[in-house]
Order: structure tokens, then C-alpha cells, then sequence
């Protein structure tokens, strides 16, 4: 089997995680050792809302989408030290990496993981109650120390929001990547291929780039639709910049 052929997940370790000092044991139990697996990439991401956004995009509009992007964002477990707001977020690869980690991971919900996975580390997890501005309990809230993609078109999606291919070693990217063709520049949520003051360049010839993150940004400029957004592009070049 070649390394591209090698399936890749993306792994965050959340601030709850962080918070209560289980990095250490997480990173343990998906060690080469247990898993088979080996590290493709990993860096400590203080989480942006446009990021936070991006990554649980299918959750926007439920009751609990604010507090889910309050617990990514580290604001939940770190109020009041906003500099110790931040994931650990890793890509894993090697043969069945998406499974073998779900697995490890346990299920979504720490109250099910507890009864249905005893040992699993969900099962340290936790429930928060998200309340209304009169105290009214309207849902919960999952805490639970870990994602892990779901499948492999997640995988993908994720891996890309969260990685540049720089911060892969270049035998162990598994996406087609490409040269940029241009100047790539964003502010305010808008893409312009010539700079102005306070935009940030994304972009610039001759960078490697995930080759679908190319075709959109060519697509995008042009004002014509692409297949993901321009957020899910920038989101991943702003990571840790003072600006946001
Ligand atoms: P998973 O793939 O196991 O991370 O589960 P989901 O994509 O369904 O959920 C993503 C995150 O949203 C979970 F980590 C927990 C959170 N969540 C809630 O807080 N409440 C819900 O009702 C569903 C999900």
C-alpha cells in the first residue's frame, strides 16, 4: 500500500480536554502503540469564530450551536484566561485511521459512551446544559474531549479547514496539491486578488495549495459559485494571526 493510498482523519483535542490535563492520556491511548497510526501533522489552534463556525457548519441554526461554538472556542472552560483558549488539532493517518479512532473515541454523547463503551474516551466526557436568558434549560450540550472524523469525505472537508499542505510533511499528504496561480487576498469576508490595507494574503504565486482550495479561489474570484465556501478556504490561513 502507498502512503497516498494511507486513509487520514483529522483529531481535535477540545479545551474541555486541555481544562481538566487529559492531553497526555488522549494522545496515549491513540499512540502508535495502540492505534497503528502515525501523525501526519498537528498544531495548537486558539480557535477563531469563523473557524469554529466553519467546522460544525452542519449545526448552525440547532438550539446548542452558540454554546458548541463557545466550548470549540475555548470561552466555555476558560473564561476568564482567554490566553489558554485553544485544540490540539492533529491528522492521523494509516490503514482504517477513521474508524479505528471513532472507535477509540467512543460514541458522541459521554452519558451513552459510559454505558455502551466503558473506557472510551468520551466516556470522560460530559453534559452542559444550555440555558435561555431566563435560566431555561433548552438543550445540552456534548462535552466531550475529542473529535474525530466521521468518513471520509468529512475527513477531507476537515483536514483541509484545519491544514495547510505546508504543515504536512510532503510524503504524507494524501490530497492533491498544486502551485498557486495568483494572488489570493481576504478581508471582511471578501476575496480580491490585489491587495488593500488590512487584508490578509492567502495566497501567493508559486504557494502550494490543496488543489480544490485552487479551483474554488479561481471560481470565487471570478464571482461564480464553488464548491465550498470562501470562509472554509481562509479559515485555515488565519489560524493564530493576531487579527482574529
Ligand atoms: P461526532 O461526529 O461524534 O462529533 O458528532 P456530531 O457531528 O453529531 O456532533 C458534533 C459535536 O456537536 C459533538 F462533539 C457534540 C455536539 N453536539 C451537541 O452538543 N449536542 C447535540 O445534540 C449534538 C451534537
Amino acid at each position: 500500500m502507498e502512503v497516498k493510498d494511507f486513509e487520514q482523519t483529522l483529531v481535535l483535542i477540545k479545551p474541555d480536554a486541555l481544562r481538566h490535563s487529559l492531553t497526555g492520556y488522549v494522545l496515549s491511548q491513540l499512540s502508535e502503540f495502540h492505534t497503528g497510526l502515525r501523525f501526519a501533522a498537528t498544531k495548537i489552534v486558539k480557535v477563531n469564530r469563523m473557524l469554529a463556525e466553519e467546522h460544525y457548519a452542519e449545526h448552525k441554526g440547532k438550539v446548542f450551536f452558540e454554546s458548541l461554538l463557545e466550548y470549540i472556542m475555548g470561552v466555555s472552560h476558560y473564561p476568564d484566561d482567554a490566553w489558554k483558549r485553544r485544540v490540539i488539532a492533529l491528522v492521523y493517518m494509516g490503514p482504517g485511521a477513521i474508524q479505528k479512532i471513532r472507535d477509540i473515541a467512543g460514541p458522541t454523547n459521554p452519558h451513552d459512551a459510559r454505558e455502551k463503551k466503558p473506557g472510551c474516551i468520551r466516556a470522560l466526557g460530559t453534559l452542559f446544559p444550555v440555558k435561555d436568558s431566563t435560566g431555561k434549560v433548552l438543550d445540552e450540550r456534548m462535552d466531550n474531549l475529542i473529535h474525530a472524523s466521521a468518513n471520509k469525505a468529512d475527513a477531507e472537508r476537515e483536514i483541509k479547514l484545519w491544514f495547510k499542505p505546508s504543515d504536512i510533511p510532503p510524503a504524507m499528504r494524501t490530497y492533491p496539491t498544486e502551485a498557486s496561480d495568483g494572488h489570493y487576498y481576504f478581508k471582511a469576508g471578501r476575496l480580491s486578488t490585489s491587495y488593500e490595507t488590512g487584508s490578509v494574503c492567502l495566497l501567493a504565486p508559486g504557494n502550494i495549495a490543496w488543489t480544490s482550495d485552487q479551483e474554488a479561489l479561481r471560481l470565487l474570484a471570478k464571482g461564480q459559485p464553488a464548491a465550498c465556501t470562501l470562509e472554509a478556504i481562509a479559515a485555515k490561513y488565519l489560524i493564530n494571526e493576531e487579527i482574529y
